[in-house]
């Protein structure tokens, strides 16, 4: 069997964990990487370092390469996929910051929406069989009319990021049934984990709670307290990509939890972990969180953190996924919160 996979995205979150997981599979991982100017690789450095007392380069070296292209330059990746002949492709790049999305919401289609077009094309057009993964989300719910939402629940995106989104899960829809491609979404809602990046509210707050127990921040500055998400973590919804191409026919799947936790609650867990106890007092953008045991305000609301829309009762009900990939998600909210606070500080500290 050839067991060659290119990953679009390797140097995200998701990427770096589903590199490891088809690592440790036997696959040949390929990984798309573009150019910037400083490396911005920090999330795979380590499946690339020579390992061992020998010096020789680990297995993983050998199985992982690296090539560069951007989804805005989509001959290169015609071309990657007839060089490589990858059997699986994990599609995960993107901008994939909601928030940001309302500021670049031009690129922000580019790259979720039409990039993945071209690059069901190009699927299209090549003379081996393939299956093809793309990264959607809870974002197309938007303000669903039902809760929690599976895959029959239809879109209703409130922000670009959310539109793009639909309409690539709506055109791999069409490929898969026009010309039998075998493509997949997975409608994921939010994980995190301590490869998270840093401009997102969870890995806000854990670097925030980490800093601040080792006195070196005093204040962390947030949006919308009130928010929910349905939060899980990373390294279980890769597990859940690569089941869904290995299954008999190709589909979407809801990947959620079915729990959420308000932004506040996952603050307090992962403040907690460092020692820390907070209390809140005032609503909205007055709001303030302190530590009992000090009385110091750790936590400010600014309004530039807020959205000009943003979703509510966002919850998922990974039935399916439960059903047909055998797959159930163990760690959620404020377990996650605890785990990548911990996380931050260790690093933080050994940093010291
Ligand atoms: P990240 O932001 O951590 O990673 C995004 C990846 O896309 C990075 O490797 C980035 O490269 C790459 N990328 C962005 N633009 C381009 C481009 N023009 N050309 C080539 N590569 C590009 O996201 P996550 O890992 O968290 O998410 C992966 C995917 O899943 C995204 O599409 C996201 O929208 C989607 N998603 C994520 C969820 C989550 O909770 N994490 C939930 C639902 C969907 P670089 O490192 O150079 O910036
Ligand atoms: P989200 O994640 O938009 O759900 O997208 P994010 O962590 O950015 O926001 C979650 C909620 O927290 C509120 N919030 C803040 N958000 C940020 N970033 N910064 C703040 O200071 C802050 N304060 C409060 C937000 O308003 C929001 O309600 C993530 C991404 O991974 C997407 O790519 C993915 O598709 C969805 O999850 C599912």
């Amino acid at each position: 069997m050839n067991k060659t996979a290119l990953i679009t995205g390797i140097t995200g979150q998701d990427g770096s964990y589903l590199a490891e997981h088809l690592l440790a599979k036997g696959y040949a991982v390929h990984g798309l990487v573009r150019r910037a100017s400083m490396f911005n690789r920090s999330r795979i450095d380590h499946l690339r370092s020579p390992g061992g007392r020998t010096g020789r380069p680990s297995v993983s070296v050998e199985r992982l390469v690296l090539h560069y292209g951007d989804l805005a330059d989509l001959t290169s990746v015609r071309r990657l996929l007839r060089k490589l002949a990858p059997r699986e492709v994990y599609h995960l790049a993107g901008q994939s910051h909601v928030g940001l999305s309302f500021e670049i919401p031009e690129v922000t289609c580019q790259e979720n929406g039409m990039a993945t077009l071209g690059l069901l094309e190009a699927l299209r057009d090549l003379d081996y069989p393939v299956r093809f993964y793309h990264a959607a989300s809870s974002e197309m719910f938007g303000s669903p009319r039902s809760g929690p939402q599976n895959e029959q629940t239809s879109f209703n995106p409130v922000n670009p990021y959310g539109c793009a989104k639909a309409f690539a899960t709506q055109l791999c829809r069409v490929y898969r049934s026009a010309y039998g491609l075998f493509a997949c979404s997975g409608i994921a809602y939010n994980h995190e984990s301590p490869r998270r990046g840093e401009n997102f509210v969870t890995r806000k707050i854990t670097l925030g709670a980490a800093r601040i127990a080792a006195g070196k921040q005093s204040v962390l500055t947030l949006g919308n307290l009130d928010a929910r998400r349905d939060w899980g973590y990373a390294p279980e919804y890769v597990a859940a990509m690569w089941r869904m191409l290995q299954a008999k026919a190709p589909a979407d799947y809801v990947l959620a939890t079915g729990k959420t936790c308000s932004v506040r609650d996952f603050a307090t867990a992962a403040f907690a972990e460092l020692g820390i106890k907070l209390k809140f007092s005032g609503r909205g953008t007055a709001e303030t969180g302190r530590r009992t045991d000090t009385g110091a305000i750790v936590i400010r609301i600014a309004p530039r953190f807020y959205r000009a829309t943003d979703p509510s009762h966002l919850v998922g009900n990974a039935a399916l996924a439960k059903k047909a990939l055998n797959w159930t998600p163990k760690v959620t909210g404020t377990a996650v919160a605890r785990l990548m606070a911990r996380a931050d500080y260790d690093a933080l500290m050994s940093a010291m």
